[in-house]
């Protein structure tokens, strides 16, 4: 490949970006300023070790920005100690696992199909193989967390870590009750706060901060940052955490990162950040309104969040199909597994929609509504191409009155 073809990919996919409705709620619109600073100089800089304590000159400046990442970070949530240097959220929890656990202890957390993440156990990721993972999911009634079940296994496994936190669950998390059972078994407590970091920044979610002994998050989901992941911790745990992150499961620290972390952080402690993220949960709400009111089964009955899960199996498709179907009109979701699935992930008996990205565009509620009378268009009838098409003309016209990307 000619590498000018990089370029033009390049161009091809922000056209997709444009013209697309990004409904995958894992994913954001990181604003302009912060993606130059992820391709600023400071990615010419190694900087393995901790500010102050690096393995190499010339950092007297990279330091500093590191400092006020911590700083930020540690304000914003209110937490005892922050280590900005994880390279992801999946190297964050890893980290936590290597700074706490031995080979073979016993982790309870919740499985995939109720809204848990690959790094809480699954089978295929190192965190199952390493770790005896017990498993909780949600009650099949309420689809609603069980805390009695989350006691009752921790009484029976006592395991050394519980984990709190999900990929695809919507509904609010009572950490304070996930703290007090851990405190029961004598287990460390750890969130996983990837997906609702930015609501919780902007005080509309429960912090677990105060309750957990270490909490994890992302910077690129409902936070709107760059790619990355951060650790808070307590006071007592910080040497252990910086430990296992640098030697332990990562060398240098991406400084370009690290700047943009601590920028999306200045961000989120506007005003504007706590009006954005109100907007994105009403979204969600009203979507998972709409779907209800058009005969789909929501899975839990609704939201909290910025995000909801479609039970579609009584469509007599997959998620995989879905996923599919709806790319062909520019709507971008991604399949998903539904608590007590039967199907495997790949088909998955969901489809997950999150409002973050559409929200950062400029999507208002009248255009999320249209947006699910879209797809229920689509859904309801497959195979009629013609519509399909004028379905996608619609999207195209939706998305060019949203801002740029
Ligand atoms: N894969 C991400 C998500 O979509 O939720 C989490 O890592």
């Amino acid at each position: 490949m000619a590498y000018s073809k990089l370029f033009y990919l390049v161009d091809q996919e922000k056209n997709r970006q444009k013209e697309g409705i990004n409904l995958i709620a894992s994913e954001n619109y990181t604003p302009k300023i912060i993606r130059d600073l992820v391709g600023s100089v400071l990615m010419n800089k190694y900087i393995e070790g901790k500010p102050g304590h690096r393995y190499y000159s010339g950092c007297a400046f990279i330091d500093q920005i590191e400092l006020e990442a911590i700083e930020l970070f540690k304000k914003l949530f209110n937490a005892d100690h922050a280590n900005v240097q994880p390279h992801s959220g999946s190297q964050a929890n890893f980290a936590v696992y290597f700074a706490l656990l031995q080979p073979g202890d016993i982790i309870l957390s919740m499985n995939l199909a109720s809204g848990g993440h690959l790094t809480h156990g699954a089978k295929v990721s190192m965190s199952g193989s390493l770790y005896k993972i017990i498993s909780y999911g949600v009650d099949p009634k309420t689809e609603l967390i069980d805390y009695n079940e989350i006691q009752r296994l921790a009484y029976e496994h006592k395991p050394k870590l519980i984990i709190a936190g999900a990929s695809s669950y919507a509904r609010t998390i009572d950490f304070k009750k996930f703290s007090e059972i851990a405190y029961e078994v004598q287990a460390y407590f750890m969130a996983d706060i990837a997906h609702t970091a930015g609501l919780i920044a902007a005080g509309i979610y429960q912090s677990p901060v105060a309750y957990a002994d270490i909490v994890t998050l992302t910077t690129q989901k409902t936070f709107r940052g760059p790619r990355g992941g951060v650790i808070l911790c307590k006071a007592e745990l910080a040497a252990k955490i910086d430990r296992a992150v640098m030697p332990g499961i990562q060398g240098g620290a991406f400084g370009h990162e690290i700047a943009a972390k601590a920028l999306s952080c200045h961000l989120a402690m506007n005003i504007d950040f706590v009006d954005y993220q109100k907007k994105v949960v009403a979204c969600a709400k009203a979507m998972a309104a709409e779907f209800y009111l058009l005969g789909y089964k929501v899975v839990s009955g609704g939201t909290d969040t910025h995000l909801l899960l479609l039970d579609i199996r009584a469509l007599g498709i997959t998620g995989k199909d879905v996923e599919k179907i709806l790319e062909k009109i520019n709507i971008f979701v991604n399949r998903n597994a539904i608590p007590f699935d039967t199907l495997p992930p790949l088909q998955a008996g969901g489809i997950r929609i999150g409002t973050a990205a559409i929200v950062s565009r400029g999507a208002t509620l009248a255009d999320c509504i249209q947006i699910v009378q879209i797809i229920h268009g689509v859904l309801s009838n497959m195979g009629n191409n013609e519509l399909h098409e004028e379905l996608k003309a619609q999207v195209k016209k939706i998305t060019s009155t949203w801002n740029e990307v």
